[in-house]
C-alpha cells in the first residue's frame, strides 16, 4: 500500500479538499465506486470540522508556521484509507492517503535559493528546515505519488509555479524518485467560470494556455518520464447543478482575508476529487521503474 503526498501554495484549497475527502465520502457510503475512511483522530477531527465549517457556509483558518512549529511532525497529519471499486467482479484498488497539513509557505520555499545564505533569519533558517524534511518526507521511497494543487493562473502565478516545478524536479532526481514518483497536477477552484468550459481537456485548455512554462517544464522534461505526470482539474465547491453550471461558491471577506465558501450547501457536490488520487494509486500495482 502506497502513500502519497499533497503540495502546493498557500490558498490553492488543500485544506478544504482533505475536509471534503474525509467528510463527504463518509457521508456518501452507499457510493459504490469508493470508499474513504479517516484513521486516527485527526483525521476524523478534520472530517468533523468540514461538517460545521464547509457546511455552514465558513471556511478554513489559513496554516501558519508559528513559533510553536519546529519541524514537520509539529503539523497534523492526516490518513485515510481509500478503495476503488472498478467492477463487481475485482478486488478494489486500496491505497492509504497520507497528507501533511502544511502551511502553503513551505511551497514558495522549494524555490528559494538562499539555502545556505549566512545572512538569513532564524525564522528563514527555521522554515527552510521544515521545507527541507518536508521535501525529504514527500520524496521517501514509500510515497508513490504526489497532488499538486495550483490555483492561480495569471504570467506572475505561472512564473512561480514554474520555478518550483523546476526545483521540484531537480529534488526528485537528487533522490532517484523522476522513473517512479507520479505527479498528479490539478488546477483547483475549476468551478471558476473562466475555467470550467477547460475541465474537459485540462491539459490544453487550462495548463497549456493559462500556464505554459509550467507545463513546459514538466511536460518537455528530459529527465522526468512523461507517462507519470498528468493534468486535472478539480473543485471541492463544485456547480449547483448538471445543468446549472453557476459555481457554488460566493466570495467574501472573510476573518482571514477573501474567501469562498459554498452557495448552497445542499446542492454541494464536488468534482473529480478522486480521479488524480486513483490514478497516482496505480503505482502501488506496478512498483517497477517506467521508462
Ligand atoms: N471557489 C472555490 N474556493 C475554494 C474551493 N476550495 C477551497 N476554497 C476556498 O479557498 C480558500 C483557501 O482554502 P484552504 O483550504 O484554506 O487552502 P489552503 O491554504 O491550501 O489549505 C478558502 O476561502 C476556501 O473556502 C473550491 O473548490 N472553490
Ligand atoms: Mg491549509
Amino acid at each position: 500500500m502506497g502513500n502519497i503526498c499533497i503540495i502546493g501554495p498557500r490558498n490553492s484549497g488543500k485544506t478544504t479538499y482533505l475536509a471534503a475527502l474525509a467528510y463527504k465520502m463518509r457521508a456518501s457510503k452507499n457510493s459504490k465506486k469508493f470508499n474513504i475512511q479517516p484513521l486516527g483522530d485527526d483525521s476524523k477531527d478534520i472530517a468533523e470540522k468540514a461538517e460545521n465549517i464547509i457546511c455552514q457556509g465558513a471556511s478554513f483558518e489559513p496554516n501558519k508556521i508559528g513559533g510553536m512549529t519546529k519541524g514537520v511532525d509539529d503539523l497534523p497529519l492526516y490518513s485515510f484509507n481509500v478503495e476503488i471499486h472498478n467492477s463487481w467482479f475485482t478486488k478494489p484498488d486500496s491505497f492509504q492517503l497520507n497528507v501533511r497539513d502544511y502551511p502553503g509557505e513551505i511551497f514558495e520555499k522549494i524555490a528559494d535559493p538562499n539555502q545556505s545564505d549566512p545572512n538569513q533569519s532564524d525564522r528563514d533558517r527555521s522554515d527552510q528546515k521544515i521545507c527541507k524534511e518536508f521535501i525529504d518526507e514527500c520524496l521517501m521511497k514509500d510515497v508513490i505519488g504526489c497532488l499538486i494543487l495550483l490555483t492561480a493562473w495569471d504570467r506572475a502565478a505561472d512564473a512561480l509555479y514554474n520555478k518550483v516545478m523546476n526545483r521540484f524536479i531537480d529534488l526528485m532526481d537528487d533522490r532517484d524518485r523522476t522513473k517512479d514518483f507520479r505527479l498528479a497536477v490539478a488546477m483547483s477552484k475549476s468551478e471558476r467560470g473562466e475555467l470550467w468550459s477547460g475541465r474537459l481537456d485540462p491539459e490544453t485548455d487550462l495548463f497549456r494556455l493559462h500556464l505554459p512554462n509550467t507545463t513546459d517544464t514538466l511536460r518537455n522534461s528530459r529527465i522526468l518520464s512523461q507517462s507519470l505526470v498528468r493534468f486535472y482539474a478539480i473543485s471541492t465547491f463544485g456547480v449547483l447543478d448538471r445543468n446549472d453550471p453557476r459555481p457554488n461558491r460566493i466570495d467574501e471577506r472573510g476573518k482571514y482575508g477573501k474567501a469562498s465558501v459554498l452557495r448552497h450547501t445542499k446542492s454541494w457536490k464536488p468534482y473529480n476529487l478522486i480521479e488524480p488520487l486513483h490514478w497516482l494509486s496505480q503505482t502501488t500495482k506496478s512498483n517497477e521503474k517506467v521508462k
